[in-house]
């Protein structure tokens, strides 16, 4: 495949929607690959424990490494290839964004490490960095349970991204965020009826001058995004108290 992803996790039944839609097809057509693995499987205990107390105190309960290493290991070695990227799902993370989703669809091989409670004892990804390159990556300011969901997420983002994947390649060039539209957020859309409960479609988009829609949608884009996102217009999101 294009992408090799392994998902090391204790909750794989959350993976299961991943064989729905898109990525679903990309897999029968062999762009796509993955393989979700049960952290539990590499316990040696009755009770196949995970996590146990922080040193130092605090709420909460860590990952133990032991399973985490033995896990790490059984993946890497079943893929003796170039250097893997292995993702940490965290909201302590470096931001995702669309160029990190395009970077992470040419790595080639992906392993996807879930953590849960409070984290996973540092050693682990220290360890890790031996052996593959680590990205800890967070979706945004707010807290998950667990690494789950925002995997899901980014391997949406990630494997759309994969020639062949979205059908009409055409539909990644004018999305929000994309390169070409200098990172703006996407013009609102519209389609018939021209005229649904009193609201009327913009008069320009039923004019056929194409150069004007262009021109209406870099606008809108333009105002949207100073509207809603001023960081991403490279200027302050709030008026500079020394007025400069
Ligand atoms: Cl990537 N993981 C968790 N657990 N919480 C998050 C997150 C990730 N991004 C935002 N919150």
């Amino acid at each position: 495949p294009v992408l090799q992803l392994d998902i090391i996790t204790i909750f794989g039944d959350y993976f299961a929607p991943l064989e729905l839609s898109l990525l679903g097809k990309a897999r029968e057509q062999g762009l796509l690959a993955w393989r979700v693995h049960d952290l539990r499987d590499w316990t040696h205990d009755r009770h196949r424990t995970v996590d146990d107390t922080p040193y130092g105190g605090g709420a909460g309960m860590v990952m133990k490494p032991e399973p985490w290493g033995e896990a790490l290991d059984a993946v890497l070695d079943a893929h003796p290839d170039a250097r893997p990227t292995i993702v940490v799902p965290t909201p302590a993370g470096e931001p995702f964004r669309q160029a990190t989703a395009h970077e992470l669809a040419g790595a080639g091989h992906l392993i996807f490490a879930c953590g849960r409670y409070e984290g996973i004892d540092a050693r682990v990804l220290e360890y890790a960095r031996t052996r593959a390159a680590v990205r800890e990556i967070s979706l945004g300011d707010y807290v998950l349970n667990g690494g789950e969901v925002a995997v899901l997420a980014m391997v949406e983002a990630i494997g759309r991204l994969i020639p062949g994947v979205v059908g009409n390649p055409e539909s990644l060039v004018e999305e929000s965020h994309a390169a070409d539209t200098d990172g703006l957020l996407e013009y609102p859309v519209y389609t018939k009826p021209a005229s649904w409960r009193g609201l009327d479609v913009p008069e320009i988009l039923l004019s056929g001058h194409h150069a004007a829609i262009a021109a209406w949608r870099r606008e809108s884009s333009i105002e949207r995004t100073r509207q809603r996102r001023p960081d991403l217009l490279g200027e302050a999101s709030e008026p500079d108290p020394t007025g400069e």
